[in-house]
């Protein structure tokens, strides 16, 4: 790209500000070489690494210690990161066209898939309603009033989910939906702010919003990832189709015809979670009349009191079956695993790479749940995904994609079967064959909802970000993506007003997360789990396999670790897997039997409903 005056100036500005060295910025008045650019990524990557660092710190403070001085603290480490990552976008951009090693070109086009911010104010504007959103959506909680109209006590998140899992009131599960939904509106305004300036700092880099910059980030061009999100949708979109047709037999058996209609959209807040993500909460409604198991994981792990570093230990095991190390000392002492009585923090789980060494953290308020068992490991995976590529420079330490960070967890959740609760003690006797459908529709409640879901989130951010979707609009066109992909409308009417901010009710809206990354893992974890199972000799049906205590299928998974973001992920992916392409194929045929099940009972539903 040319030396244009913009980033001549951009320069001068980030230079005058720079709140750390200024070396990467040292004029450019001659040809750049080879050696330049390799010195120029080696101090980068040094100076990056320690104010990630101390970035991570101030984020982790941020997140679980919500105050407003911590608030400020988040933000002072984000906004000095902040300046050195642009800098050194900046800086990289002298490069390109530089005949140079691979390594060194890829590692220059990571350092500009970024945001950069020309002006000072704004970078620190940014870095603070990144901080703040992140605090409001911690905070926020639904506060309803008595019979009387007195003050009720108030309910955090997690309470409401608990009410949406269990009951089967709708009058509750409506107000448990509205009350949580009630809340988003409030930090509207700062997430109308903070797209503004994110795309202002897109821009800055040449790409067209943030949305554009996301899409760019799996080594193909933007169009061309959007295009593949939409392959991917129709390839799966028939086992979703089955799905929900039989989820609305059920609902309305349960609910009544009053409150699920025949044909249309189904109210959201009937799917036993918060976001109708997941339906695993559903199951005893939708099990199969006969043959499927009674056996709940939640109720054993209930009954024995397992604690929440039980159930971190349950998913450790797992990972050293595979001949992976044991989590070090300092996890155990500095992760959070329960809710703190006395503070607000933020629950939503996540994983944390403190630094390169080995302070990694989970954050996490962990119940004694299936939901939670299942959590606990796609955590573990990713804390294992830090450890296994702490060995690689600053900016090879991620996942070959986003997607593949998050399905390295959700591969090894695949693994708990039956067979394995038995070996670890927490099921006395393995079911026989025939509650297969059964084990297979729990699982798909928790997988096959999550791909319209996820695919829908990041289509209604890309229109936010590329300004086609008009603030006014956000709930009408997140209903109307609710509605096209997943069958679904809102339980209560809209806004009038347009004020409304359902999409900013969910966690990674509120922290901007990209979601597109979790409709991916949902694809890879099964080409992964596949791909294991046969490296550790299993030939049978893909639902009972699990590769646990399976060295050979171990070393395989620790080996893609290892590479973290240092290729292409779908060098990544054949080196696992010999598949270069992302495939809903793995998923569709894990799921094979349960979708020839589901449409068996579908006929049988719409026969009996035409009489
Ligand atoms: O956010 C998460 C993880 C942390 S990366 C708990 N997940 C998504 C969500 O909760 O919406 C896991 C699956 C989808
Ligand atoms: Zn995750």
């Amino acid at each position: 790209m040319p030396v244009t005056p913009k980033i001549i100036s951009t320069l001068l500005a980030l230079a005058a500000t720079s709140a750390a060295s200024t070396t990467v910025l040292a004029a450019p008045t001659q040809k750049p070489t080879v050696a330049e650019a390799e010195r120029f990524l080696s101090d980068t990557e040094a100076r990056l690494n320690k104010l990630n660092n101390e970035q991570a710190l101030g984020a982790w403070v941020g997140s679980n210690f919500i105050t407003d001085d911590t608030e400020a603290i988040a933000s002072f480490f984000a906004e000095r990161y902040l300046t050195a990552s642009g800098e050194a976008a900046i800086g990289a951009r002298r490069f390109n066209g530089l005949k140079l090693p691979a390594d060194s070109a890829r590692k220059l086009m990571l350092l500009q898939q970024t945001l950069v911010f020309a002006d000072p104010k704004e970078r620190e504007q940014y870095a603070a309603l990144q901080a703040g959103l992140n605090g409001a959506y911690g905070k926020a909680k639904y506060c309803p009033k008595n019979a009387d109209g007195s003050a009720g006590a108030c309910m955090a998140l997690g309470e409401m989910e608990k009410v949406l899992a269990n009951s089967r009131d709708e009058a509750k599960l409506k107000e448990m939906w509205a009350g949580w939904h009630a809340q988003s509106p409030e930090y509207k305004g700062k997430y109308l702010d903070y797209i503004a300036l994110s795309n202002k700092g897109a821009k800055q880099m040449g790409f067209v919003d943030t949305g554009a910059m996301w899409r760019s980030q799996y080594d193909m061009p933007a169009d061309a990832f959007a295009s593949e999100m939409e392959r991917l949708w129709q390839q799966v979109k028939p086992l979703y189709d089955s799905l929900h047709t039989y989820s609305r037999y059920k609902l309305r058996e349960t609910y009544g015809a009053d409150v699920v209609p025949l044909e249309g959209p189904i109210p959201a807040h009937l799917y036993g979670n918060m976001w109708s993500q997941t339906w695993n909460n559903l199951y005893p409604i939708l099990k199969p009349a006969t043959g499927a198991s009674n056996y709940s994981l939640t109720k054993v792990l209930e009954e024995r009191k397992t604690d929440a570093k039980q159930m971190t230990k349950y998913a450790e095991g797992f990972y050293t079956s595979l001949g992976m190390q044991k989590l070090p000392a300092s996890f155990w002492e500095r992760s959070l695993f329960t809710k703190p009585r006395d503070r607000d923090v933020v629950c939503h789980a996540s994983a944390w790479p403190i630094n390169e060494k080995d302070d990694v953290r989970i954050k996490m308020c962990i119940n004694p749940t299936a939901e939670d068992f299942t959590v606990i490991h796609h955590e573990l995976g990713h804390v294992y995904y830090f450890l296994g590529y702490t060995g690689q420079p600053y900016l090879y330490r991620g996942g070959a994609n986003d997607g593949f960070h998050e399905a390295i967890g959700d591969t090894i959740a695949l693994s708990i079967t039956p067979d394995y609760l038995q070996k670890i003690g927490l099921m006395d006797q393995a079911p026989d064959a025939d509650a297969d459908i059964g084990q297979l529709l729990e699982r798909a409640l928790g997988k096959v909802p999550m791909l319209p879901f996820a695919y829908m989130v990041d289509k209604w951010r890309w229109d936010v970000y590329s300004g086609k979707t008009k603030p006014a609009d956000f709930d009408k066109s997140w209903w109307q993506l609710r509605e096209q992909y997943m069958g679904m409308k809102r339980p209560v009417a809209m806004d009038a007003k347009g004020a409304g901010f359902d999409a900013g009710a969910k966690y990674h809206v509120a922290a901007d997360v990209p979601y597109a990354r979790y409709f991916l893992a949902n694809m890879l974890q099964f080409q992964f789990h596949r791909a294991l199972c046969r490296e550790a000799g299993y030939t049978g049906p893909l639902h009972r396999c699990s590769i646990y205590g399976n060295a050979k299928a171990g070393a395989k998974l620790q080996q893609m670790l290892a590479m973290g973001a240092s290729k292409p992920w779908p060098e990544e992916l054949k080196a696992i897997s010999g598949e270069e392409r992302i495939d809903g194929g793995a998923l569709l045929d894990y799921f094979a039997p349960l979708k020839t099940w589901l449409d068996a009972q579908n006929a049988a539903y719409a026969a009996a409903a035409k009489k």
